[in-house]
């Protein structure tokens, strides 16, 4: 049985209680989606610098449910992918006593607001977004509403939390430029209501590729298994994984242009063990692929053990699991709901 949280002891809630007389942290909002089995390629992209900004900054993060549902879900498969999502990021060291860490859809603020916003975004922006034509490109038999006006529910969950950064992935860059748009929009029409979120660019982490396609990057939605290595993954699976990685048939562990299989590797393995790329060439010169995919294998394998292990305990707890994300949920809601009903009071609606 795990330690149960006291929501009135919730350090982010505490924090902004005393920064109202001293200076304040910055927020940081970020969230990402269980569509399936959380990746190394979320965790050294994404949920790793999560962990480190918790002591430095206002922390909010959150299970994307709702985004999840722009790509159709087997029901019992979804419900099982959040639970695990939300065992799995705490297991990466997310503290619900340092930060918010909730699940979207509790939080109702998030669709509420989503919907205001897209009235104030135009169809020719949301148009252009590549994520959307990716996306309708994969799923073209559900080109649905909700994939189309993405980028506005991600507007929504940053811009209620007067977020001043928000991590983002390459990838993820237009979304938030598209979130700046709208909120400098509607603070030209009704004054300053949103913060224009900054892109916080972390100095750590990597972006990662898939094991089979390295042109393509690891995705939680890959039908191959063997292109992604997930957080739940046990040593021999990873371990057979990184063996399987398409490389090329040059045998020298070298960062050059072309080597996307090769490069990928050692993205993976400097950002686990912080060589540079120049002290990874000189630890495998002369030697083959199989010594260095056997190195990287290993590095992962013992930077998730104590992941996969505290898994076990959150996956075991669900009672613990659901006073975290009930209580940051309470929090989310009362703090967005300031910024809501300010945005509703400028545009005219009458308020209960
Ligand atoms: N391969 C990756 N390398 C580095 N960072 C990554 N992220 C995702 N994949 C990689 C980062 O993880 C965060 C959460 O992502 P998300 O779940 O919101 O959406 P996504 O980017 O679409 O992730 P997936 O795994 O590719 O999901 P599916 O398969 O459902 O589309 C983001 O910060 C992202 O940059």
């Amino acid at each position: 049985m795990l330690t149960p949280i006291n929501s009135t002891l919730f350090t982010f809630e505490r924090n902004n209680k005393m920064e109202q007389q001293t200076e304040k942290k910055k927020i940081v909002f970020s969230a990402i989606q269980p569509s399936g089995t959380i990746t190394l390629g979320n965790y050294l992209g994404a949920v790793k610098n999560w962990v480190n900004m918790q002591d430095e900054f206002n922390c909010i993060y959150a299970l994307a449910d709702l985004h999840t549902i722009t790509v159709r879900q087997e029901p019992a498969k979804f419900r099982k992918n959040i639970i695990d999502a939300y065992a799995s990021i705490l297991a990466c060291g997310i503290d619900p006593e340092k930060s918010l860490f909730f699940i979207q859809s509790h939080v109702n603020t998030h669709a509420q607001l989503a919907w205001v916003l897209n009235c104030y975004t135009q169809f020719g922006e949301l148009s252009r977004m590549t994520q959307f034509k990716d996306k309708s490109a994969k799923h073209a038999d559900n080109v649905n509403a909700g994939l189309f006006t993405y980028p506005t529910l991600m507007a929504a969950d940053i811009l209620l939390y007067q977020a001043d950064m928000v991590p983002v992935g390459a990838d993820q860059k237009q979304h938030l430029e598209i979130s700046r748009n709208i909120a400098d929009r509607f603070n030209g029409l009704y004054g300053n209501v949103f913060k224009v979120p900054e892109p916080y660019i972390p100095t750590k982490g990597a972006r990662v590729m898939s094991l089979q396609d390295p042109t393509k990057k690891m995705s939680k939605s890959d039908e191959n298994v063997n292109a992604c290595v997930t957080l739940m993954d046990s040593p021999d699976v990873i371990m057979k994984k990184f063996k399987r990685a398409v490389t090329d048939s040059e045998a020298c562990v070298k960062y050059a242009e072309g080597k996307d299989g090769i490069n990928n590797l050692m993205g993976i393995y400097s950002c686990i063990t912080g060589k540079t790329f120049e002290q990874i060439e000189a630890e495998f010169e002369g030697k083959g692929y199989g010594d260095f995919k056997t190195a990287v294998g290993e590095a992962v394998i013992e930077e998730l053990r104590p992941v996969r292990e505290k898994y076990e305990q959150y996956i075991a707890d669900k009672t613990y699991m659901q006073e975290c994300y009930t209580k940051s949920a309470e929090i989310a809601q009362k703090y967005s709901q300031r910024t809501l009903s300010k945005a509703m009071k400028k545009i005219g609606f009458v308020m209960p």
